[in-house]
């Protein structure tokens, strides 16, 4: 890390942490909560690393006041946690689980008692089964029991929702869980896939527009893993247009129903021999195109593309180590090259500039629209002193110059409302199990014992200082 300023950030910047509730709560089949795809697919051998599962987790279903009073310790402004379907509505439509409802109602409660704002993401990735055999993203039908649900969200907790996400990185949702499958529900069916994208997105517009009929001054949003890819050779006609191709895949796909009000011709055209996209009707566009009080972004790394030139596997690397089928629906000419190190433990390139990049592209794209970056952090193998410590630098190396890397996109004018930490704790991450830890704060899995990283204590301090110190 280089010598730098340190760097302050508007008084009203919001600074958060977040989870994902397959990730942390457990108590799986506790108090009615019904069966999702990833109970379905972690509990397939073969599926996770170790055959790790999210029936127990980091158990915050039972640990709830504890982790509040972390959260609370922290200081953070706001606390980005998903809602886990089954849990409030077990078969995905039909009847509602009042424990489970209650179960967020008291975490809810628990954030604003202490000055915290909620920021609830309503999907982030546990499809109720039934859905998922009734056919799952790929089946329209699933756009309007998403509908359904987040109508009866916005019912139940109200206006004590700060910020409401109505999906996480639908990137993941439709590639990772139909077309490569390393994710639930594990389908390798590339059409599907890019079914799957137009039923998340349309599900967004549905699930926005009933928050807004209930709560008709909630905030809105989607938080999307925008990719940053770069050409290997960027004087190469050929290499320039595999990142068009990767662009539209993986941004534009969700960008241009979103924010303009239609899909990109290019996509249609990459994807022609995969789908006709007849899957979407007349009005579809329009009912994804609801305003968006502001977009969230992942961002963990860059891509470095090129086009395939015909020998090897181009997709024995989609850029984040996933090596079964490809993700990269109908670009099959496009080859992903390791970007050069650094890397995290999940082998992912450490690139603070593409943090940078992506959000003032985004501001000079869509010159008004606010921006959150809703995840950011890194896996490292993390060392437990005698003492009981964690001394994690190269976690506090990364959020340091990645936060200074929103702070330069602002100093571009980008409007960045606020930085989420992924994640406040280790958790299942995944098809990677417990093996991968994010957190900044350990959870010891065999206790369950918390223990505050030396990354939560430095979170901790650029959160009261409102910025980062002086290196
Ligand atoms: C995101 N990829 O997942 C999720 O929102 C979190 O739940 C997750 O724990 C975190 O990032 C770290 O992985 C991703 O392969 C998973 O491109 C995979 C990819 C991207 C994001």
């Amino acid at each position: 890390m280089n010598a730098k300023n340190p760097r302050r950030f508007p008084e009203d910047f919001v600074w958060g942490s977040a989870t994902a509730s397959y990730q942390i709560e457990g108590a799986a089949a506790e108090d009615g909560r019904g069966p999702s795809i990833w109970d379905t697919f972690s509990h397939t051998p073969g599926k996770t690393l170790n055959g790790d599962t999210g029936d127990v987790a980091c158990d915050h279903y039972h640990r709830l006041p504890e982790d509040l009073e972390h959260i609370a310790a922290l200081g953070l402004d706001a606390y980005r946690f998903s809602i886990a379907w089954p849990r409030v509505q077990p078969g995905g439509s039909g009847s509602f689980n009042q424990k489970g409802i209650d179960f967020y109602s008291r975490l809810v409660d628990g954030l604003l008692e202490r000055g915290i704002k909620p920021v609830a993401t309503l999907y982030h990735w546990d499809l109720p089964q039934e859905l998922e055999d009734a056919g799952g993203w790929p089946s329209r039908d699933t756009a309007y029991r998403f509908e359904e649900y987040a109508e009866q969200m916005a019912r139940q907790l109200g206006d004590r929702i700060h910020l409401w996400t109505t999906l996480n990185e639908p990137w993941c949702s439709a590639y990772l869980g139909y077309a490569s499958g390393v994710h639930a529900p594990g389908r390798t069916e590339p059409a599907a896939a890019l079914a799957a994208v137009h039923h998340l997105n349309l599900g967004h517009g549905l699930a926005g527009r009933a928050i807004r009929s209930v709560l008709p001054g909630a905030q809105v949003s989607i938080t999307l893993n925008l990719h940053v890819a770069r050409p290997v050779d960027p004087s190469s006609v050929a290499d320039v247009d595999a990142v068009r191709k990767i662009d539209a895949l993986a941004n534009r796909a969700f960008l241009g129903p979103l924010l303009d009000g239609r899909y990109p011709a290019d996509l249609w055209e990459d994807t022609a021999h995969v789908t006709d996209w007849s899957f979407v009707r007349d009005g579809d566009t329009a009912t994804i195109q609801i305003p968006l009080d502001v977009l969230g972004v992942n961002y963990y790394s860059t891509n470095l593309v090129r086009r395939w030139d015909g020998t090897g596997d181009p997709g024995a690397a989609d850029g984040h180590g996933n090596a079964a089928g490809s993700p990269w629906v109908g670009a099959s000419d496009v080859e992903f090259v390791r970007p050069p190190g650094p890397y995290t433990a999940m082998g992912w390139n450490i690139d603070a500039s593409g943090m940078t990049e992506l959000l003032v592209r985004i501001h000079r794209e869509y010159p008004d629209l606010p921006q959150m970056v809703t995840e950011n952090g890194a896996a490292f193998e993390d060392v437990v002193a005698d003492d009981g410590s964690i001394h994690d630098p190269k976690r506090i190396s990364y959020l340091h110059d990645h936060i200074d890397a929103v702070g330069a996109a602002m100093d571009d004018g980008a409007d960045v409302r606020g930085y989420f930490a992924w994640s406040l704790m280790d958790n299942f991450e995944w098809s990677y199990g417990y093996d991968r830890r994010f957190g900044i704060i350990r959870v010891d899995y065999d206790t369950g014992q918390r223990t505050w990283k030396d990354s939560a204590y430095w979170y901790r301090d650029v959160i009261a200082r409102g910025g980062l110190p002086a290196t």
